[in-house]
């Protein structure tokens, strides 16, 4: 049976929550506007007042906000209210200036948990869970975010964060974890050492997974799935809109359900900015609805995806947002082919490789060059040097299929490419060191 956090506004009509999206939307195009002189004056650019928006339906009149104007303004400009009232900061890992800090008020962070708290009661969390978060703690949003998220749910909270990976096991063990919250590359490592231990999913109880902060693929979702013998749960958010949980799986696993009673959700085309109407694919722009102290108006998140409408089995009724495909400023261009590191996972994962990889991207004479890194698995290391050769060049004919043009593959020997605690960095692009 489906469990709910909050089931009236989960499971709300549409006409329900468009009404809640209305009347909030007003206020806190009303609070920015007052508060936040910044984006006051883009409107003012814009020759837009509050009083033009008096729907979801005007949306579109309001400017948008994007990742160079969270530069420009930082780190007090985007700040809906005094910093007396602000009782924390969370923050991206970017180097300075390109660093997201954002601010919370003790009602911003309530509802930032009770949004992590919905995405862990619908991954089958409840008080009697042990749930074992694993995310980073710190600036990052992750560790805090579900740590909240899972006091609310009422379960015991062990919360581990990131690294030291053998003790996660041991404590797993011992106090019988049944949810654990990391990123899916974490996930997996933690599935590789297990193993490594001479431990199967059976010596553990977790159930349930509760992973997200980077692209992670179907694929990937069965290897972990599989590695620790659970059910996995994707989950997105992004610092400036608070952290996890923004959206979040449900049993139906068919995308997230965007928490619209907190955040509008739209769909742009991102060269030109056009609303796309529903079912195209594009960039994600988010509108935050009862934010105090970071409120953001049309932020452009660059993360390229799809919403549907669609009666979900589940019975929630809010937006679905599929996976994100990739970022439309962490494509690569390779030779005037757009890839997106995903696509490669995919291949990677179909052909029996293991999630441990690494892209190189460089130019050669003028050339773009792709060089793609796989790792081994010990049984798959034993074969004889002809026969991984013909195996590397079958993954590459491979590659070439999904992308359209031939990458390198160098199959190399296992436990080399180095594990992630945390978001996985997969992507060397040497041609930006050059240029
Ligand atoms: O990664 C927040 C988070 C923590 C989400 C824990 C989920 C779990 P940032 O560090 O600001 O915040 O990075 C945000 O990460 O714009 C996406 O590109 C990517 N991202 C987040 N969740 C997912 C996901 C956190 N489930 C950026 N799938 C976003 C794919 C994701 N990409």
């Amino acid at each position: 049976m489906e469990n709910y956090y909050q089931p009236e506004i989960e499971c709300a009509s549409r006409e329900q929550i468009l009404a809640i999206q209305n009347e909030k939307l007003v206020a806190q195009v009303k609070h920015v506007y007052k508060n936040v002189k910044y984006y006051r004056d883009l409107m003012d650019k814009k020759g837009v007042k509050p009083e033009d928006i008096k729907s979801v339906d005007d949306l579109y009149k309001l400017p948008f906000l994007t990742k160079a104007d969270l530069r420009d303004a930082y780190p007090y400009g985007l700040l809906g209210c005094d910093l007396k009232k602000c009782v924390r900061i969370q923050s991206t890992s970017g180097t300075t200036g390109r660093r997201v800090v954002a601010f919370y008020t003790q009602k911003d962070i309530d509802i930032w948990e009770e949004c992590c708290a919905r995405a862990i009661v619908a991954a089958g969390g409840s008080n009697e869970d042990v749930c074992q978060v694993a995310y980073g703690y710190g600036l990052f949003t992750g560790g805090p975010g579900l740590n909240g998220g899972s006091h609310k749910v009422g379960c015991l909270t062990l919360p581990m964060s990131s690294g030291n990976t053998e003790r996660q096991i041991q404590f797993m063990r011992d106090l019988h974890s049944t949810i654990l919250c990391c990123t899916p590359s974490y996930a997996a490592y933690i599935g590789e050492t297990l193993k490594d231990m001479g431990y199967t999913p059976d010596d553990i109880d977790l159930k349930a997974g509760i992973f997200g902060a980077e692209p992670w693929t179907e694929e990937m979702r069965r290897d972990i799935e599989k590695s620790l013998g659970i059910k996995a749960y994707d989950i997105y958010g992004l610092t400036e809109t608070s952290g996890p949980g923004v959206s979040f799986e449900c049993s139906a696993q068919t995308g997230m359900h965007i928490n619209e009673d907190h955040f509008i959700a739209e769909i742009i085309d991102p060269d030109t900015g056009e609303v796309l109407p529903e079912g195209s694919k594009g960039e994600l722009v988010f509108t935050s609805l009862d934010k105090e102290a970071f409120p953001l108006l049309r932020y452009r998140t660059r993360d390229i995806c799809v919403l549907s409408r669609e009666k979900c089995p589940c019975g929630r009724t809010h937006v679905k947002m599929s996976k994100p495909m990739g970022r439309s400023d962490d494509m690569l261009i390779i030779r005037g082919v757009n890839v997106f590191p995903s696509q490669i996972e995919t291949v990677l994962l179909k052909e029996g490789y293991s999630v441990n990889y690494m892209i190189e991207v460089d130019r050669a004479h003028n050339t773009d060059t792709l060089d793609v890194y796989v790792e081994l698995t010990p049984e798959q290391f034993s074969d004889t040097v002809k026969a991984v050769a013909q195996k590397e060049k079958e993954l590459a004919a491979a590659i070439t299929q999904m992308l359209g043009i031939r990458p390198v593959v160098h199959l190399v020997a296992p436990k080399t490419i180095t594990r992630s605690e945390g978001k996985a960095v997969r992507v060397i692009d040497k041609r930006k060191l050059h240029d």
